[in-house]
């Protein structure tokens, strides 16, 4: 977690108020106080919802599926590595330098290959009692000792590769070390000698792999002439003799010290899942991986403890079913919402905005006028959208005055007019006019059997029937498709006006059941069904009674029950 993050979030499955709403909440918090305010959504958006956001040119709000803290927001991503190939000084240079004890070890392409830690690293320097004589041997390349001990190679041979060499310090008399030297095979000696002649001449003579002359000492051009004849190589360190001793062994590389056994994890695993399985391990640092399993960043134990900073504005919802997943491990910060109250509990007191109005969006609205916020032409735009589109442009029941009078005031800003914009508004989410006859058909389709007989009813909403007329015969011919396909009695389509509350009503099928269809019809297939708006408590039970008696009362129309988008 990098910031703090507030994000401003309707419901799951948004719809235009909950979209529209979260985009003016939080610009109402950028303007007051809360800078870091986000607009985001947790679902997809729909046809109607892109034609407002195209209308006043603003951008889909950002998805964020899930809220939960994640192993993202809390690991380093500032990546401290070492590659395979460097040497121990190295990598202990950079842990010094950075404060830290692990280090992740990469190979190529930035693939993870392990760690190395201080505790390891320390075996090279102080061998276990056991295995003191690890003390004099070591695995290095002839490069990389020169290289960590900033030595000059005076002659040098075959440089590159590794090979175990047996650390000779010559603090004896020169019979002694010649005796020394014949106890160990000389291609495998690293002789590390002082400014004495005698010493060097043993040395070079006797062959040994490398001769490492300590302090800067001056070694005679003659015998440097002999060891390139030998093939010994002739290092100058800068160093005294222990000190360069010492960094003789921290010229291995880091691939003998790799714990190549570790645990990791991917960014997006929520801190919840992960932390038993980091507690219940004995690593204490976890590279985060991708799924080519490059590092992306590094967890800690420690990271545990930290804080995510991430806190929630739920809009047009209360209820924690309905929001997005992982909001009951976050701070709920406010809600404000216009719908009943559902089982949520915070930890915190919070504020709690719920106005039993027509639109989330009409309650946004007020905070701007009641705060005497200056409300930008297009932000009104889409409250102005919001409210028209929950209140089907204020003829659904949940209305109140009090939207009526939001909605006059966000004409006025935006220069909108909600009477056209609530047209173009539907029109720009007809399933009549964005899908073909085969498909609008099968939208929201049911499937039904009554009385041996199987038969189907699919509805579609719209605003007004325009293009229902216009597509009534495509409408039809798809509808007698299906019907001879799957072999129904009859297949309906029940187009309603939700804003007129009223339908129409499309039928293929056995002559005799539509003979006792008694709605006025305007045209073959084509019914008129005054003030019937529901397919389940009207429209259903009339068909049933049709089969039933080949012939029914018409189901009263039924006004207390009007069909909502909300
Ligand atoms: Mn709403």
């Amino acid at each position: 977690m990098r910031t703090s993050e507030l994000l401003v979030i309707g419901h799951r499955n948004p719809d235009t108020d909950a979209i529209c709403s979260a985009i003016g909440y939080a610009e109402f918090k950028r303007r007051t106080g809360s800078p870091n305010a986000e607009p985001c959504r947790c679902g997809d958006t729909n046809d109607r919802i892109d034609f407002v956001l195209q209308t006043f040119a603003v951008p889909p709000p950002r998805f964020v599926p899930d809220v939960s803290p994640k192993v993202r927001d809390v690991m380093a991503d500032d990546l401290v590595i070492v590659s395979l190939e460097a040497t121990l000084l190295e990598a202990l240079a950079l842990m010094d330098e950075r404060g830290i004890r692990v280090l992740p070890v990469i190979g190529d392409e930035g693939v993870c290959k392990g760690l190395v830690s201080v505790f390891k690293m320390n075996k090279v320097f102080c061998p276990e009692p056991g295995r003191l004589f690890d003390a004099r041997r070591v695995l290095v390349s002839l490069n990389n000792v020169a290289r960590t001990l900033k030595a000059d190679v005076l002659t040098g041979r075959d440089m590159d590769s590794e090979e175990e060499l047996i650390l000779m310090i010559t603090v004896m008399s020169g019979d002694s070390f010649a005796s020394r030297l014949r106890k160990y095979p000389a291609e495998c000696v690293a002789a590390i000698v002082g400014d004495r002649r005698d010493i060097h001449e043993l040395a070079v003579r006797g062959r040994v792999r490398v001769m490492i002359v300590t302090g800067d000492a001056p070694v005679d051009a003659a015998i440097v002439e002999e060891a390139r004849a030998n093939g010994v190589t002739v290092l100058m360190s800068p160093h005294d003799t222990t000190t360069t001793t010492m960094l003789c062994r921290a010229a291995v590389r880091v691939r003998h010290m790799v714990h190549e056994h570790f645990l990791s994890f991917r960014a997006d695993e929520t801190l919840r899942e992960v932390q038993p399985i980091a507690a219940n391990s004995n690593f204490h640092v976890f590279p985060v991986l991708d799924q080519t399993n490059r590092m992306v960043g590094i967890l800690a134990k420690s990271d545990f403890l930290k804080k995510v900073d991430r806190r929630l504005i739920l809009v047009d919802h209360n209820e924690l079913s309905q929001a997005v997943e992982g909001a009951d491990q976050v701070e709920i910060l406010e809600i404000i919402d216009h719908h009943r109250l559902g089982a949520l509990t915070t930890s915190q007191p919070i504020l709690f905005r719920n106005e039993p109005v027509g639109s989330t969006s009409s309650i946004v609205a007020d905070c701007f006028f009641r705060h005497q916020i200056e409300l930008p032409s297009n932000i009104a735009g889409l409250l102005l959208a919001g409210l028209v589109s929950d209140t089907l442009n204020l003829t659904s029941p949940t209305t109140t005055e009090r939207d009526g009078e939001i909605l006059r005031k966000l004409e006025k800003i935006s220069g909108v007019s909600a009477a056209e914009f609530t047209e173009k508004l539907f029109a720009s989410g007809s399933i009549l006019t964005s899908l073909p006859p085969a498909q609008a058909i099968n939208m929201d389709c049911k499937e039904f059997e009554e009385h041996g007989r199987v038969f189907s009813v699919a509805q579609i909403e719209e605003l007004g029937f325009d293009q229902f007329w216009k597509r009534k015969g495509d409408l039809l011919e798809a509808l007698e498709r299906q019907r001879r396909q799957k072999q129904y009695y009859f297949a309906a389509l029940f187009v309603t006006d939700v804003v007129r509350k009223t339908s129409m009503l499309l039928i293929t099928g056995d002559a005799s059941f539509l003979k006792a269809i008694d709605y006025p019809q305007r045209e073959p297939g084509v019914y008129e069904l005054e003030g019937v708006v529901s397919r389940k408590k009207q429209l259903l039970p009339y068909f049933i009674n049709c089969l039933q008696r080949g012939g029914a009362a018409k189901p009263t129309p039924n006004r207390a029950e009007p069909v909502t988008m909300v």
